[in-house]
């Protein structure tokens, strides 16, 4: 087990912004007694949870362990992908939920999702550098179908729901394919990448941006206001509402 450098304090203010989201998920959460409405609630609350515990791991250093890659040491904190393999299927699950999409869609979703996270473990703890980008290429590829399917067939199904639950959902597909699209690029710049651009200590900052943009932020936007996700659970209120 290796000790966290200065990159630590990122990781601490991580475990603190998704504390301090669970807190408010789950304030914002009280009262809400539809089970179907409960989903977003519950699957939000368990993203920044999920999240905060993992933070806490890698301040406290037992989530970060070394890979030997050539002649280089790199410090790899494993706790992201055991945080990462939980919170975007549920991420994903929040998000199909809304646009009201069918098993199918939701089982493809997820698969996607577990295989783009499990082949970037494999690209984080293999040995041979070129084989590192390989799985990067690999998992990445993943990524842009598992974006293609939201910006096809889940939008699609999304469509049919109401104005506002409608542009929610847009909004929320937006920045999930901004912000994704980001986790490979500052992946393969950081040390992870051996390529060395963006030190441990930026690449750390960077990644915690993104998780609670990714985590927080979506949740904020998602569980804002409690009548857009009424008619979202409510597929006959879907037409009349919006009229
Ligand atoms: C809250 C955490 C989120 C939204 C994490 C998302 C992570 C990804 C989209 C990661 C993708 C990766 C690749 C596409 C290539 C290999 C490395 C990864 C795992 C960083």
């Amino acid at each position: 087990m290796a000790t966290p450098g200065a990159e630590s304090i990122w990781l601490w203010v991580g475990t603190l912004g998704m504390t301090v989201g669970t807190l408010y998920f789950v304030g914002r959460g009280r009262g809400v007694r539809d089970p179907e409405m409960q989903k977003f609630y519950i699957a939000t609350i368990f993203i920044t949870t999920i999240a905060a515990a993992m933070y806490l791991l890698m301040a406290t250093g037992f989530g970060l362990t070394e890979v030997q890659v050539g002649n280089q040491t790199l410090d790899i904190y494993w706790a992201r992908y055991a945080d990462w393999v939980f919170t975007t299927p549920l991420l994903l699950f929040d998000l199909a939920l809304l646009a009201g999409a069918n098993r199918n869609t939701i089982a493809t979703l997820v698969g996607l999702d577990v295989f783009m996270i499990v082949t970037g473990v494999i690209a984080a703890f293999e040995q041979v550098a070129a084989y590192r980008i390989l799985w990067w290429g690999i998992s990445t590829g993943a990524l842009l179908v598992l974006l293609y399917v939201l910006v096809g067939t889940l939008s699609e199904q999304a469509r049919e729901k109401s104005g506002e639950v409608a542009q929610l959902f847009s909004t929320l597909r937006n920045l999930m394919i901004f912000l994704w699209l980001l986790y490979p690029v500052v992946w393969i710049l950081g040390t992870e990448g051996t390529i060395g651009v963006l030190p441990l200590y930026w690449e750390t900052a960077a990644f915690m941006v993104l998780d609670l943009t990714a985590k927080v932020g979506f949740g904020v936007l998602l569980l804002r206001s409690r009548s857009v996700l009424e008619m979202a659970t409510k597929p006959d209120m879907d037409a009349t509402a919006s009229a």
